[in-house]
């Protein structure tokens, strides 16, 4: 019998990464989509399979996590061995805009799931898996972080996520619940969202490269993240539901850098090399030297400023975790360390960039709909 999984946030990266590897294990996977005036299933389409079929593996539904009897049906209608809630507003710098809505879907949709399961009858049956983050460490209180970390959160975001991370020890401790936290560190890849900050950063080298964008725009170049791939991290999040015990887990790659010097290996994996001039907001970045033939970089162009819009009310300045408890009682060990990561992503949005530029050259350029 096929192992039955529900994945919140299922078109949402390590959702997508994710449904791939479940599916991959022989899982019947149920995802959860949103309803949007477009479509929004870009990253899960490769694994789409038309509802006549028989036998289907991958099933998406509509739903949101701040509607309970939308989750209480969907949990009684798929009855799933593993729950992996994923969903969430996860853009910290938007969660200063929008509140108390991250706090409902962030927060209190983590405990619509939790009761569900619960309401069900389903405690002994459904392993839960909640996607807590590192942004729960905030200030800095302790370098590197790890599972006794204290927990200072400097965002709506990471207070939401805090509510959650609670509420599932809570569930487990009160209710005998198999439910877990895995607290994540940064974790990208090509299909990162593009307004975080290492997307923003790869798909900018690479048009700026092939000579589609001039320069672009970043906030604070000094915070430091803890990178890892996450297709690392989503094999991990498995592996904290198969073991024999619930506990919470820190999933890092113990080493960090800053946004300034991720920058840096951007531009390099091109062939252009940075210098950085100035200080705080007047901080530039210009080219040094451009060593490929096929980009036309003249030396001392500016291709980079910083804008303070981009600053945070409340940032978290150093993040750096500690995983040996993954590593030394599950066996995990990241594949990727953050320079294959880098080239992975630079690879993945040059190529997809060159497709922008082919129609530029052809004379095409991206229609609106009103033209
Ligand atoms: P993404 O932003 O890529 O994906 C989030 C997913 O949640 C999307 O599928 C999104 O749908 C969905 N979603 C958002 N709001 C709702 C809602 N109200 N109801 C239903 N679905 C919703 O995030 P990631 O894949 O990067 O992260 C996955 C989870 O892990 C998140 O909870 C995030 O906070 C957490 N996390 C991420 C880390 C990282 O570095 N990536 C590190 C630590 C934790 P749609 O596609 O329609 O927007
Ligand atoms: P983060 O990721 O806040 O760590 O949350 P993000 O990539 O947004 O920011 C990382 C750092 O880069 C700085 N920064 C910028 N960030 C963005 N987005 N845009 C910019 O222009 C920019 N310039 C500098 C930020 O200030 C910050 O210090 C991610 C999300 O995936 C969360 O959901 C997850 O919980 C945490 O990682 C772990």
């Amino acid at each position: 019998m096929s192992k039955v999984a529900l994945i919140t946030g299922a078109t949402g990266q390590d959702g997508a990464y994710l449904s791939e590897f479940l599916l991959k294990k022989g899982y019947i996977v149920h995802g959860l989509k949103r309803r949007a005036s477009l479509f929004n299933t870009d990253r899960v389409d490769h694994l789409y399979q038309d509802p006549h079929e028989a036998n289907l593996k991958f099933i998406l539904h509509y739903g949101d996590m701040t509607d309970s009897t939308n989750l209480i049906r969907l949990i009684q209608e798929i009855q799933p061995d593993e729950i992996y809630n994923l969903a969430a507003m996860s853009h910290v710098a938007v969660s200063f805009e929008t509140p108390e809505y991250t706090g409902n879907a962030d927060g209190l949709g983590t405990l619509r799931i939790l009761d569900a399961v619960r309401l069900l009858g389903l405690e002994k049956k459904t392993r839960i898996y909640q996607a807590s983050t590192s942004e729960l460490y905030g200030k800095v209180q302790e370098v590197p972080q790890s599972e006794t970390t204290p927990f200072y959160p400097r965002s709506p975001y990471a207070v939401a996520k805090m509510y959650a991370y609670w509420i599932t020890v809570n569930y487990r401790e009160a209710y005998g619940m198999y439910a877990c936290n895995g607290i994540l560190f940064n974790h990208e890849s090509p299909i990162r969202g593009e307004t975080f900050v290492t997307r923003k950063i790869t798909r900018a080298a690479s048009r700026i490269a092939l000579g589609l964008q001039d320069k672009f725009y970043l906030g604070n170049l000094d915070a430091k993240r803890d990178w890892g791939h996450a297709k690392d991290y989503v094999r991990m999040m498995w592996m904290i539901l198969q073991a024999d015990e619930a506990e919470d887990w820190v999933i890092a790659t113990g080493k960090t850098t800053t946004v300034r010097d991720f920058v840096k290996m951007a531009f390099a994996e091109t062939g252009i090399e940075l210098e950085f001039k100035g200080e705080g907001v007047e901080e530039k970045a210009y080219v040094k030297s451009c060593s490929n033939p096929e980009y036309q970089l003249e030396e001392g162009k500016e291709l980079l400023a910083v804008d303070p819009k981009y600053f945070r009310p409340t940032e978290v300045d150093l993040l750096i975790g500690d995983a040996t408890k993954a590593n030394t009682k599950l066996g995990w060990t990241p594949e990727y360390d953050l320079p294959a990561l880098v080239k992975d992503m630079m690879q993945s949005d040059l190529k997809l960039m060159k497709k922008d530029q082919y129609l530029k050259e052809g004379g095409y350029r991206i229609m609106n709909y009103f033209e």
